[in-house]
């Protein structure tokens, strides 16, 4: 029996060489040391042994299996270190080589331009709302004197929405201007309001160097009572000449918005002539930045303000007109197409 557990130990121990990997391992296991291994079956035995014999022969089997779990064990970790090593030098990162440069974002030109036009007007004490680009024909529209047959339903060439209210007779439509978030307001509140509401308008247009099929706005209300024409200019020499410089010339001139009435157009002398005349005017010498006027009381009166009570004006911009004067730039198309010759310069 000794002999048989010597060869036992030696057989055991061989094999152990010749093995790769753990389902190898774990066979050797179970051929030596499991529930019918080679060495179970002696250590069964040893209870048929006289008690002189069984001491000394149970001591040596336990004395080899206590050796051959000491080489599992080694041969375990040799198995399990080798693996993270191996993993390690597949999955091998340089952490000492620099990054990928990161490159500064920057925000659009519009952007720019609507942020600088809003905080001009914020700090004056209005508020900035936006407000739904799809809109009921009403809103964009009615409520503001534009009625079916009104040659001004032309001026505002739209895109119309294949999509209409309950009784089938109001269709929807992609705003065309911003007013329809100031009457939405005038609708929720009572006066005072002084509110300005940038947003994203829509046309149906043919593209070309100065039209867009969207574009943005930027769009003020000041409904109170004795508003006068007067807060009209201040205001709005105010804005032009924080936006375009001190030294600016502002002009009013009458302009006609079926929703105002008196209606202006507002321009400042040009900013590459001072006045004199060139391309950017038109030789003119003036550039027109924006319309404005005093509520109609119509409009005031379909949204329940008391237009012997509450006075109140209104005026808009285009955005991109804006950063174009500012900057020079010739063509609106060059702010939507995704370019980066021209965004990276701003
Ligand atoms: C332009 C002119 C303008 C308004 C917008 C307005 C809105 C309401 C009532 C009265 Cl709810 N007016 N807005 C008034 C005058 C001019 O915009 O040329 N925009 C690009």
């Amino acid at each position: 029996m000794i002999d048989r557990l010597k060869v036992i130990k030696v057989e055991a121990i061989a094999e152990l060489g010749g093995i790769s990997d753990l389902t190898e391992l774990e066979r050797w296991r179970i051929h030596y040391m499991g529930k019918k291994g080679q060495l179970t079956q002696v250590l069964r035995q040893l209870g048929d042994l006289p008690p002189e014999d069984r001491r000394i022969i149970g001591a040596l089997a336990n004395e080899i299996k206590r050796q051959l779990e000491d080489e599992l064990a080694g041969f375990k970790s040799r198995i399990a270190r080798t693996t993270v090593e191996s993993k390690l030098e597949k999955e091998w990162i340089d952490v000492t080589l620099p990054g990928y440069p990161v490159s500064p974002g920057r925000l659009h030109p519009t952007t720019q331009a609507l942020r600088e036009v809003c905080s001009i007007f914020t700090s004056m004490g209005f508020q900035w709302v936006e407000g739904p680009e799809v809109e009921w024909e009403y809103y964009n529209f009615e409520a503001l004197n534009i009625f079916k047959g009104h040659p001004a339903y032309d001026m505002w060439d739209t895109l119309w929405v294949d999509f209409y209210n309950e009784k089938g007779e109001m269709p929807m439509l992609l705003r065309t201007h911003t007013s329809p978030v100031q009457i939405r307001i005038m609708e929720k509140t009572r006066p005072p309001v002084r509110v300005i509401m940038p947003g994203k308008v829509y046309r149906y247009e043919a593209t070309d160097a100065t039209h867009e099929s969207m574009f943005y706005q930027v769009e003020g209300l000041a409904v109170d009572k004795d508003i006068t024409f007067a807060d009209l200019k201040g205001t709005l020499y105010e804005f032009a000449r924080r936006l375009f410089g001190e030294e600016r010339r502002v002009r009013f001139r009458c302009d006609y918005f079926p929703f105002v009435e008196p209606g202006v157009e507002v321009s400042i002398d040009c900013l590459a002539c001072g006045g004199v005349g060139c391309r950017l005017c038109s030789n003119t010498g003036w550039i027109e930045i924006l319309g404005a006027g005093m509520v109609h009381p119509d409009v005031l009166r379909r949204v329940d303000y008391d237009p012997e009570v509450y006075s109140g004006f209104a005026f808009g911009m285009g955005v991109e007109r804006i950063s174009m004067l500012r900057y020079g730039i010739d063509d609106i198309r060059l702010f939507y197409s995704n370019d980066l010759r021209f965004l990276n310069q701003f």
